[in-house]
Formats: C-alpha cells, sequence, structure tokens
C-alpha cells in the first residue's frame, strides 16, 4: 500500500480527524484562538502519516482540493455543532496549501462550505505560507480578495523559512503574521546574538507592518517571557498545548471561560 493509497481511500471515506492547537495572548494568558490541524492515521498498516508527508502527495495527485474541502468542512461542522462562535473564541485557523490558494474555485467552495454550516466568514483565518505566497501569481491575490470582502482574515505562515521576499508584502494585507520556530529557537542557543538581532528588527519591521504576531514552537517558559518583552502578541507551541481533539479542545474551551 502506498501513501497515495491510503490518500485516495482517505478521501472517499472523509476519513480525516482534525486536532486543535490553543493560541495564546501573551500579555494575559488568555486563550485566542486555535490552529486547526489534519491528521490521517491508517490503522491496519503504516499507521499515522504526517501531512508534511500527505500534503505533497495530495497536491501532486490532484487530490489537494478534495482533501482541502473535507478539512475545511470538518471545521466549519465541529464548529457549528459545539456553537464555538458563540462562546468566545475569537476564529479559527486553517491551513491552505499553495495549489489550494491558487485554484479559482477555492472562494466560491469556502464561501458555500461556511453558508452549510452558518459560520461568519469573521470567524475563519486562513493561514497561507510564505513560501506559497511568493511562488504564487496573481490568481492568490485574487482569491484573498474575494475571500477578505467575504469577511475571512488571513495569517502568513511559516515566516522566516520562505524567501522572505520583503517587498511583496505590500501586495496583500495579512491580519496576522507567524514567525517559524527557526527564527526563535536559535535565540536560546549558545550563539544567540546574531539571532536575537535578527528576529528583534522581523519584530519591529512587522509591528510597522502593522500585523500582529504569533510566535509559533514556544516550548519554555523562558521563550514565553522572552517573546512577551519583544513585543510578540500571540504565543503557540507545546509550553502551552500540544494539538488537541476535537472533545479535548471542546472541554477545554468550557474550562477556559
Ligand atoms: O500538524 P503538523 O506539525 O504535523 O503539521 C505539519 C505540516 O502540515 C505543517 O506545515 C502544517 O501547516 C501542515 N498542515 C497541517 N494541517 C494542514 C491542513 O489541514 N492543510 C494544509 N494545507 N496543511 C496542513
Ligand atoms: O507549519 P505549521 O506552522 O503549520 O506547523 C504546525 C505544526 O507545528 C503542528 O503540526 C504542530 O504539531 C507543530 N508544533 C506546534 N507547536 C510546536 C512546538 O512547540 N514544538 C514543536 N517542535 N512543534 C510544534
Ligand atoms: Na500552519
Ligand atoms: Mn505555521
Amino acid at each position: 500500500t502506498t501513501i497515495e493509497n491510503i490518500l485516495r481511500d482517505a478521501i472517499a471515506n472523509q476519513g480525516f480527524d482534525m486536532v486543535y492547537q490553543p493560541i495564546y495572548h501573551s500579555k494575559t494568558g488568555d486563550f485566542l484562538s486555535a490552529e486547526a490541524l489534519v491528521r490521517l492515521t491508517d490503522t491496519t498498516t503504516v499507521g499515522f502519516v504526517s501531512p508534511e508527508e500527505f500534503i505533497p502527495i495530495a497536491e501532486k495527485k490532484g487530490m489537494i482540493m478534495e482533501l482541502g474541502q473535507i478539512v475545511f468542512e470538518k471545521v466549519c461542522a465541529f464548529a457549528r455543532k459545539k456553537c464555538l462562535q458563540e462562546i468566545g473564541i475569537e476564529y479559527i485557523e486553517v491551513n491552505l496549501s499553495g495549489i489550494q490558494c491558487m485554484h479559482p474555485d477555492l472562494p466560491s467552495q469556502l464561501q458555500k462550505i461556511m453558508q452549510k454550516y452558518e459560520i461568519t466568514p469573521g470567524f475563519i483565518n486562513l493561514e497561507i505560507t510564505e513560501t506559497a505566497f511568493v511562488e504564487s501569481g496573481e490568481m492568490l491575490q485574487v482569491n484573498m480578495h474575494e475571500l477578505r470582502d467575504m469577511g475571512c482574515s488571513f495569517s502568513m505562515d511559516d515566516f522566516g523559512t520562505g524567501y522572505s521576499n520583503l517587498s511583496r508584502m505590500a501586495e496583500v494585507t495579512y491580519d496576522l503574521v507567524k514567525l517559524d520556530k527557526s527564527l526563535i529557537w536559535p535565540c536560546f542557543s549558545e550563539e544567540s546574538g546574531k539571532a536575537n538581532a535578527i528576529l528583534e528588527s522581523v519584530i519591529r519591521l512587522l509591528h510597522q507592518l502593522n500585523v500582529k504576531i504569533v510566535a509559533e514552537g514556544v516550548e519554555t517558559e523562558e521563550m514565553a517571557i522572552y517573546l512577551n518583552e519583544h513585543g510578540v502578541t500571540c504565543l503557540q507551541g507545546y509550553y502551552y498545548s500540544k494539538p488537541i481533539g476535537e472533545e479535548a479542545y471542546y472541554n477545554f474551551l468550557l474550562n477556559d471561560q
């Protein structure tokens, strides 16, 4: 059995699970939102398959639009069923792959699903990686404008791992930028001097562009304190919580109120 076949079966059966990783305000420690992450487990053969492995296959084999639709349906169905829009979280972040971003059907696909589950577009934040943004053409911008007009917001994901094509950042509006772990972790290594200088300049730049900053991969209290002191508004990482299943996430929300 190849991953491709496992993936094909999972798409036919909607056989994916969604997990949610909470994101916190760095100043208050209050809960802000969560990132939805897809999980694929084939119990009879290979077990867990990482999205880092199967998303590129889905892209290559023409399955990514269907996969994206399943993911978005699962997120919206969960939000609807548990009335997440009414219990005080601002939004849920959903990852889009590069191919999805550039597909002309993307806005209408997402709009139909939001309408079906009565999800306010403002409740949806779409994550696009820096690499996808830099590599994409005009279609991504057309799609982003259309989705933004509906009310969706956007995050630039994995910032610092792409080409960091800064001149292009003026072309579109992002509400949030997610600093990749690779910008953050070196600040806590032996040779942290240069890493600190880079991170601090990046934060200053992003403040001037008026975007909220999320730090990813926050694994220790030391990191959380440092990032808060340096003006990073939102924190995500194992120090706070690993991605958790729907039920656990819902219980977490109830206890947080
Ligand atoms: O959750 P995990 O760390 O295993 O994710 C690995 C990679 O897969 C990350 O880059 C993440 O953004 C990506 N990923 C996780 N879920 C989704 C999804 O639903 N859609 C897309 N396009 N990428 C996802
Ligand atoms: O590329 P993206 O940022 O979407 O990747 C998200 C992935 O990062 C998730 O799969 C999640 O499991 C992983 N992740 C989240 N927090 C941490 C962390 O604190 N440490 C590490 N090593 N991985 C993390
Ligand atoms: Na992401
Ligand atoms: Mn990310």
